[in-house]
């Protein structure tokens, strides 16, 4: 058997991957910390420490297994800190016939293994990561010759296809969706179980942050880093989110509370974007958990638990991989202001902001909706460059890889992809945000007024965002009512927003 060198990436820590199926002794792997995936952006501390703990934790489960493994920490003394450079090192060291390397999931990182293999004289092999339930290029296909990419035409072929939530031939209960049912506000009383958060002591990897002087963003308590690090760790999490949270997931997805950074949501993205756990084992297990529990769990909740997971997180890799490079570059409405240093920081007296941006820095969490239509939402109105908002959303969030961090910031949020991912812009006044969440009540800005020194900026900056934005927006379907709701204000009114929207525009890092 000729020898062989294999890369894993830290996103690919797939215990189950059918590579660690038999130990092989003619293969060695290799996984590496090096500094330029540590500062590409600048990350969370806390994405940080928890990809170079699973990582090593990954490469000591490899090793007690039996498996030949290398892990180069980032202090490493023959850290040449590029893939490139220390597979080369490593190649060159020793007698390799062959290299071997799992798809990547960022289009970047294809790009430099591609250039790297193309140099090689040895054998190369490409392997499937085996983590997703559609290949890269099956969303294209299944578009093609569409205008758009309706995600609900997808996600229902999902369905059949994997025969999840099916019942002869038919969608369980009679309908695809139950979306409707899923939009309440957290009621006052609610009382939200806590998650399962781990204690882990990463005090020792964030020394060696701090001494190689990798920016960063957010904070952290080192000695109790509450991420799963393994595949365990996981099945824990996924458990937990069962027993606990699965019950009131759809009906509270939207909602959001000062005191809940992570209301009935599972906390379960970081451990599926590195691959520690399979999404179709998360999604078969919640499957089975509903059937096994018909008087705790309704169909509403695991309907919209199932769709995120086969349908956006599948559809959203596949216009990933349909679009890039050029989908990187879109922006549509040719914004071009800078993200705000609150974004940074969190000092801003508009209270919904102040709060997800907060429990971002805090967390490396926000959920979806506070991504959306809270910092998301904001950063539209307010025109921010699109390569801004991709910049720091791929920093802030455990979570964030960029095919899955575009195509939710640019394409969804942003809608700086022109529409292929959603059919309108995700903007809001301040109404919505009332409705959904307690941000409003304890807030220095007014919710109901439009202008004035206590307006509420969501609402001067959305009418005048349809107003700038008439000749891209005017013709779709989707947003008439807002330009029917604005011809019928009085000039006046209109000529208010304007000035107030101008002048929040004029200083944005002090509201
Ligand atoms: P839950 O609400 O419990 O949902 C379960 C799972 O469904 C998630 O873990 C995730 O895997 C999947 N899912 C849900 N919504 C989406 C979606 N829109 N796209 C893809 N998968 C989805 N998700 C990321 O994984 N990484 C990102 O970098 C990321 N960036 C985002 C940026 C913006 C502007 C927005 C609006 C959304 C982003 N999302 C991203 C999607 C979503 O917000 C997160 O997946 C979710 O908040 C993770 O928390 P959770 O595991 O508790 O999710
Ligand atoms: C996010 C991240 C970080 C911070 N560091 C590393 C690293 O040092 N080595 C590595 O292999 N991967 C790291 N990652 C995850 C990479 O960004 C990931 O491998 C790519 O996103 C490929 O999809
Ligand atoms: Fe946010 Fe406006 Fe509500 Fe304040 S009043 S919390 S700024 S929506």
């Amino acid at each position: 058997m000729s020898k062989t060198l294999r890369l894993i990436l830290g996103d690919q820590l797939n215990a189950q991957h059918s590579w660690f199926q038999k130990v092989h002794p003619h293969i060695t792997y290799v996984l590496m910390e090096i500094m330029p995936e540590a500062t590409y952006v600048s990350h969370h501390i806390q994405k940080l420490l928890g990809f170079f703990a699973a990582m090593r934790r990954f490469a000591d489960e490899l090793q007690k297994q039996g498996h030949q493994c290398i892990y180069l920490h980032l202090d490493d003394p023959h850290n040449q800190q590029s893939f490139a450079g220390n597979l080369e090192q490593i190649l060159a060291a020793d007698d390799f016939k062959a290299f071997e390397y799992q798809e990547p999931d960022e289009y970047r990182v294809d790009q430099i293994l591609k250039q790297f293999t193309d140099r090689l004289s040895i054998r190369v092999n490409v392997y499937d990561s085996e983590h997703f339930l559609t290949r890269r290029y099956d969303l294209q296909e299944f578009f093609a010759g569409s205008k758009t990419l309706l995600m609900e035409s997808f996600y229902r072929h999902m369905r059949k296809k994997h025969h999840l939530l099916m019942e002869e031939g038919k969608p369980a209960g009679g309908r695809w969706n139950f979306d409707r049912e899923n939009r309440r506000r957290l009621p006052a009383q609610a009382e939200v179980p806590t998650p399962l958060l781990f204690d882990h002591d990463l005090s020792e990897i964030n020394e060696m942050i701090q001494s190689h002087n990798i920016p960063f963003i957010g904070r952290v308590e080192a000695g109790h880093f509450t991420w799963p690090l393994h595949r365990q760790e996981a099945l824990q999490i996924l458990d937990d989110f069962l027993e606990n949270r699965l019950l009131y997931f759809g009906t509270y997805q939207d909602a959001m509370h000062t005191a809940e950074p992570y209301v009935y949501h599972s906390r379960l993205s970081f451990a599926m974007n590195t691959k520690m756990i399979h999404p179709i084992e998360i999604v078969e297990r919640a499957i089975s958990y509903w059937k096994e529990n018909p008087e705790r769990i309704n169909l509403a909740q695991i309907e919209g638990f199932v769709r995120q997971i086969i349908g956006w997180r599948e559809y959203m890799r596949g216009v990933y991989w349909a679009y890039m490079p050029e989908y990187e570059t879109r922006n549509f409405f040719s914004h071009f202001r800078q993200l705000p240093d609150f974004y940074w920081t969190a000092e801003t007296k508009m209270n919904c902001l102040k709060h997800a941006i907060q429990q971002s820095l805090d967390h490396a969490y926000a959920h979806h909706i506070q991504r959306l239509m809270i910092t998301g939402n904001f950063a539209l109105l307010a025109g921010i460059h699109p390569d801004e908002v991709d910049a720091w959303y791929m920093g802030i969030y455990m979570d964030a890889i960029q095919w899955v961090e575009i195509t939710n910031t640019r394409g969804m949020s942003q809608f700086a992809d022109g529409g292929l991912v959603g059919t309108k812009p995700y903007v809001s006044s301040a109404n919505y945000i009332n409705k959904m969440s307690n941000y409003c009540q304890g807030c220095h800005y007014d919710h109901r007024q439009r202008y004035g020194v206590k307006a509420c900026p969501f609402n001067s900056l959305y009418w005048d965002f349809y107003d700038r934005h008439r000749d891209r927006l005017q013709k779709n379907p989707r947003v008439g009512m807002a330009y029917r709701l604005m011809e019928s204000m009085p000039d006046s009114e209109l000529q208010h927003i304007r000035k107030q929207a101008a002048a929040y525009l004029d200083q944005l890092n002090a509201i």
